[in-house]
């Protein structure tokens, strides 16, 4: 059995595989690793107002709603769906819409019954609440302390001085920020598009947040709690940035460390080439925040706008793409990139609705004459945030804003046409089943939201489109093929053995919750799942809640990002 990077005892894993000799590999799984129930329901539950779909894999006519007394409060007839690819299930759906009184329940049907469900107002709070509170779990640099994080404690982490790769007489000071994801790395890529994530939720749904109360240290203060958790990563960003604008890729030990808790992994940590991308999303993610931040601490918003435009006047200096690459002898994430125009006209347009300034405006203009996706929000294709900005800001002339305006409606449009292909709802395909797929489906989320708010600000426009973000949400908190909620500590039947150091550290058998589990991986990249997940398994059903598989079940910050957002956006 191997964990990369691990030395320690394993005993929190039961499934172990049993090598016969090389090739020969039994397949250990109990058969409680893919959910036996075979009636799927959202987890967390649904508003009582909320479209409400069961998902049933087997043939059904009748269904009924049984409340915990196990009195039947709703019945109706299943109704066939056709075969759906991704899960290889044939499908059929109940509609429970109209069952809308509080109270917790079950769909049952020809002896099979689902998880418990809920059905009540405030039914995402919990689940938003666990997801933003997972960024404090995160917290590097300090102390987790029982007050705020209970049981999930750990000692103050990686503030040794790291040293520079390129010239190691050099030493930095570059604590605090987020862990990345369940290795210990810290990244400025991904920290920008988590970071990102959370800052348009917070301006979408600004009242939402306004509310959220996480327990987190630094309060109180007229902050919501999502900006004082994200001032927290932003001022280990800004310590990323080198003395003359440009920023360095990642702060890692060369070896992802064993699987020990964070003060316990001592690896010399180095700080590692500049590149472009991770310039320009600084600049990017800096300039927004400084708009943010501004009416809370104004201090704060001048050092980052100042920190944004020397990003910024580097970018300009330095014009080819400069990508990163692993240095040799180093296994820690590269997040690479093929090009660096989305990462600029991200900035730029940042730049541009923070200030008004012609000259970024220019840049947005000619970074627009080239071709990438202008809808996306992940961490390597950025150039949706770009498109979120200006259609945000106002500031854009009316031919670009209709443009992106477009852009974002088409996009939810061709998506929804694959959630109504999906038996689950779901808006991947079956060739989408790719490392972090829930980050997709979030994201995709998302964009469904994004175009909702577009269209209810619109005066031509009928918002369509919050019904297929609903429908992300319930794909990953039940309404999938594993029958997982691929939330930690959310819902009856959910991921608890997270590729994630901490998580098995601890020796703590629950997993702090929140965490967003990287979901389904038709490719089965990690050596775990390709030996256990037998070859030509449905891509939804390649999936496996145990912590050796990091391509199946880790956890990343920009994962549970996107989560939030879309948790905001449903609550509102
Ligand atoms: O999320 C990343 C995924 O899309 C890539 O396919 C994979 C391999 O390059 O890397 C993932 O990112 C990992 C990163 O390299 C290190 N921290 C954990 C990330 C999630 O597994
Ligand atoms: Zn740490």
């Amino acid at each position: 059995m191997i964990l990369y990077g691990q030395t320690g005892n394993l005993s929190r894993i039961t499934n172990e595989v049993k090598t016969m000799n090389n090739d020969e590999i039994v397949d250990p799984r109990p058969e409680m690793l893919i959910s036996p129930v075979k009636i799927f329901v959202n987890q967390a539950g649904y508003r009582p107002g909320d479209e409400k779909t069961a998902v049933l894999t087997f043939p059904s006519s009748y269904f009924s709603v049984i409340d915990e007394n196990g009195r039947q409060v709703f019945s109706g007839s299943a109704v066939p769906a056709g075969h759906d690819e991704a899960s290889g299930d044939d499908i059929w759906r109940a509609d429970l819409t109209r069952l809308d009184a509080p109270g917790k329940y079950r769909v049952v049907s020809s002896g099979e019954s689902s998880e418990v469900f809920e059905i009540k107002d405030d039914v995402y709070s919990d689940c938003f609440d666990k997801c933003m509170k997972a960024f404090y779990f995160q917290r590097c640099g300090c102390e987790l302390l029982p007050e705020y994080a209970g049981m999930w404690t750990h000692g103050k982490c990686h503030c040794g001085r790291a040293l520079l790769l390129e010239n190691t007489s050099v030493s930095l000071e570059v604590s605090g920020g987020w862990h990345d994801a369940g290795d210990y790395g810290r990244y400025v890529t991904p920290a920008a598009a988590a970071l990102a994530h959370l800052f348009y939720g917070w301006k979408l749904y600004p009242k939402v947040f306004r509310k959220q109360d996480i327990n987190i240290p630094g309060k109180p203060s007229d902050m919501p709690d999502v900006l004082i958790e994200c001032r927290y990563e932003l001022e280990w960003l800004l310590k990323m940035q080198r003395y003359d604008g440009a920023v360095w890729h990642k702060a890692t030990t060369m070896q992802h460390a064993p699987f020990v808790m964070p003060e316990d992994d001592n690896g010399q940590i180095f700080v590692m080439q500049v590149s472009s991308s991770a310039t320009a999303d600084f600049a990017a993610v800096t300039a927004l925040a400084s708009t943010i931040y501004r009416k809370y601490d104004g201090i704060f918003a001048d050092w980052l706008m100042k920190c944004s435009l020397a990003a910024y006047d580097w970018l300009e200096k330095n014009p080819q793409f400069i990508g990163f690459t692993n240095p040799k002898g180093c296994n820690t994430g590269s997040y690479g990139e093929h090009s660096d125009l989305d990462n600029r006209f991200w900035a730029a347009a940042e730049l541009y609705s923070a200030s008004g300034e012609e000259r970024f405006y220019n840049k947005v203009m000619e970074l627009l004459q080239n071709e990438f996706p202008r809808t996306a929000l992940g961490f390597a294709s950025v150039g949706g945030f770009g498109a979120l900005s200006l259609l945000l800001s106002g500031r854009a002339g009316a031919a670009l804003m209709n443009q992106l305006h477009k852009d974002f409606i088409s996009r939810a449009e061709a998506l929804a046409d694959i959630c109504e292909k999906s038996g689950w709802g779901v808006s991947i395909t079956a060739d989408d089943y790719h490392w972090g797929s829930n980050m997709q489906v979030l994201t995709n989320g998302m964009i469904f939201l994004i175009a909702d708010w577009l269209e209810k600000n619109s005066v031509t426009g009928r918002p369509r489109f919050r019904r297929y973000a609903k429908m992300q949400l319930d794909y990953i908190l039940g309404v999938n093929a594993t029958g997982y909620s691929f939330i930690t500590g959310v819902g009856s039947f959910c991921v608890n053995y997270p590729h994630h150091r901490q998580a098995f550290a601890d020796n703590i058998e629950e997993c702090f919750p929140g965490l967003v589990s990287g979901g389904p991986d038709s490719h089965r990249d990690d050596q775990y799942a390709a030996a256990v997940i037998p070859k030509g398994t449905p891509p939804m059903k390649c999936f496996l809640d145990n912590t050796e598989c990091y391509s199946l079940n880790e956890v990343t910050i920009y994962w549970n990002s996107p989560a939030v957002f879309l948790l905001a956006g449903l609550s509102e």
